[in-house]
């Protein structure tokens, strides 16, 4: 409760900020996207992390304002990166099950995107493996509409809810993010690899777009690459930056 009112003062006093990590082509090593992750510095200056602060802003409804919030400075920050050449640069952003739930939700992200000018077709909405399943039915409704905004949608932490394979044929779905869970032990053996190596022929079948996340070193890279994936996110390429590092490193690594 009381990490529930810090939260809750922090965002009134506008005491959380974004980060945002590059997400590049595997091949060409080219930043084609950034993932906007949320940052809270508490008044003593150390940082409280998302695992605590989400769950709890999910459970008590605080992640409806504070999503709007994350999705309209992202859509800014994408249209500020397009007025620096950047255009072609995905935002990815996370949502939370309540916020997707809530009717209000396409009306949002339709403001957003108008409000900022960002391209929409640069937005991806990244939503995770268990609210795809769990909420099947009412995703299906409710993507389609938000899709009509030009939006694309990423399957977060996929591999680790063993979805059904019948929702993901269904669901409008664009891309599948390999939980990094995974891509962890992709070389410790032929084993690690095989999780990986499945979800990427099944993207293939499906006509999905496969993104790696928490890649940390050249031999994953290199693994996954020889897998066939296409893109990937992690420590290894870059670390989650504020804003004006970040355009710097795009400068740098056009
Ligand atoms: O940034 P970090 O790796 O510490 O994030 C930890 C978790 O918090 C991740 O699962 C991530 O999806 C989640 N998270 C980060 N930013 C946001 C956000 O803006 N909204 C939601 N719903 N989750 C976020
Ligand atoms: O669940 P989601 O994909 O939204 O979470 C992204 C989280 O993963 C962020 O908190 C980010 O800080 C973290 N992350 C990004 N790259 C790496 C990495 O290479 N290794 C590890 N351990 N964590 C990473
Ligand atoms: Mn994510
Ligand atoms: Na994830």
């Amino acid at each position: 409760v009381k990490l529930l009112q810090a939260l809750r003062q922090a965002f009134d006093n506008e005491r959380l900020f974004l980060v945002y990590q590059p997400q590049v082509d595997l091949v060409t090593g080219k930043a084609i996207g950034v993932e906007a992750l949320i940052r809270w510095r508490g008044e003593d200056g150390k940082f409280i992390a998302p695992d605590r602060f989400i769950p709890l802003a999910e459970h008590s409804g605080l992640i409806v304002s504070i999503g709007e919030w994350v999705l309209r400075v992202a859509c800014h920050y994408q249209a500020k990166l397009t007025q620096q050449g950047f255009g072609h640069i995905r935002m990815a952003v996370n949502v939370a099950v309540p916020q997707f739930r809530h009717p209000r939700f396409p009306f949002v992200l339709r403001r957003a995107i108008q409000d900022s000018g960002v391209d929409p077709s640069k937005i991806e909405l990244e939503i995770t493996e268990s609210m795809a399943m769990e909420e099947a039915d009412f995703l299906l409704q409710t993507l389609d509409k938000l899709k009509e905004t030009g939006i694309s949608v990423a399957v977060d932490d996929f591999g680790t809810g063993f979805s059904s394979l019948s929702y993901l044929q269904k669901l409008s779905v664009d891309r599948l993010k390999i939980d990094r869970a995974f891509v962890n032990e992709i070389t410790d053996s032929r084993r690690g690899a095989q999780i990986p190596e499945m979800v990427i022929q099944l993207g293939r079948r499906l006509g999905l777009q496969i993104i790696a996340e928490g890649v940390e070193d050249k031999a994953q890279a290199d693994t996954l690459i020889g897998l066939g994936c296409q893109e990937a996110q992690g420590f290894y390429y870059a670390r989650p930056m504020e804003p004006d590092p970040l355009l710097d490193w795009l400068k740098a690594n056009r």
